[in-house]
């Protein structure tokens, strides 16, 4: 009898141990010097950048909701995708413009992962960014208040090939603005795997062949300097085009464009006020082009801005 709780207590702290020495020990780092702008670090390969507890983006009257998420990063999270190594527990977020959001980022692997913010506003954010990075197994919270406007944010660890490897998600504010490609179980990925038989390679060209002889037709570089002619034409007709909308947009337009940029840059420094304004007008420059190349795609039913597939 003896003998038999011997073995049986030999037997289940063996397999006590065992299910430890599986579970990551992740240390907390919350003792970070600050070193101003939002730029913490501490001697263990902590860092957080782009931290904001209580200052207010331009066109947010009060933090909206305060929200906290925990993201865990580790090379468990890619084995649901396959052709992928690492990945997040989830990899895309919601939250409403002017949300206050705590994230605490758990890095469960042994090497050093990354909770990385792109496209914020550098009024506010001064390199665009919000970073979270940690050597693990570790966990580090950082704090944010996000813009006013819908936007989709790309999360990503910028560590070499994490994020071509799975590491990469999105931050939807309020409606977003777009998703990104390759979001592992969100979006389709920018470039397919293909396993199917290699394209047919073109043939050398033939010298021979191409030498004229009298009463043959045009040779092939003739043929190529009649699609030139047909090409520029074809931009010409497009830049025609494109000017007198343009035009059009630009006359009736400009006294909205001139008052929304008035009051978005209420309370602004000249400084940002000029770069918000940059921004702004990038934005709308790209939104026109966009829509002028669809407009004279309805109108000719053609694709001439875009190349052939
Ligand atoms: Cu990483």
């Amino acid at each position: 009898m003896k003998k038999t709780l011997s073995v049986l207590l030999f037997c289940l702290v063996s397999a006590y141990s065992t299910v430890n020495a599986e579970e990551p020990q992740i240390v907390e780092h919350n003792q970070l010097m600050d070193h101003g702008d939002g730029h913490l670090m501490d001697m263990d390969g902590g860092m957080i950048m782009g931290q904001n507890k209580d200052k207010l983006p331009a066109g947010c009257d009060k933090v909206s909701e305060d929200v906290k998420i925990e993201v865990h990063a580790g090379h468990k999270y890619s084995k649901q995708f396959p052709g992928t190594i690492f990945g997040f527990d989830k990899h895309e977020w919601r939250v409403k413009p002017c949300t206050r959001l705590t994230v605490l980022f758990v890095n469960e692997d042994n090497v050093r992962h990354q909770w990385m913010m792109h496209g914020l506003p550098k009024f506010m954010y001064d390199k665009g960014m919000f970073h979270l990075e940690i050597t693990g197994p570790a966990k580090i919270t950082g704090t944010l208040i996000l813009p006013a406007e819908d936007k989709t944010y790309l999360v990503h660890c910028d560590i070499a090939q994490h994020m071509e490897k799975g590491m990469k998600g999105e931050l939807i504010v309020g409606k977003g603005s777009g998703t990104f490609p390759s979001i592992p179980g969100i979006t389709d990925p920018a470039i397919p795997d293909n396993y199917g038989p290699s394209p047919s390679q073109p043939k050398p060209l033939d010298v021979n062949a191409a030498t004229v002889k009298p009463g043959d037709q045009a040779p092939p570089a003739a043929s190529a300097a009649n699609a030139a002619v047909a090409i520029s034409g074809d931009t010409a007709g497009f830049f025609s085009g494109t000017l007198i909308i343009g035009l059009l947009v630009g006359f009736v337009g400009a006294p909205f464009l001139f008052r929304e940029i008035e009051q978005r840059c209420k309370g602004m420094t000249a400084a940002d006020a000029l770069q918000h304004t940059l921004k702004l007008l990038t934005d709308l420059f790209n939104a026109l082009v966009r829509l002028v190349a669809w407009l004279l795609r309805r109108v000719t039913g053609k694709d001439k801005l875009l190349p052939k597939k």
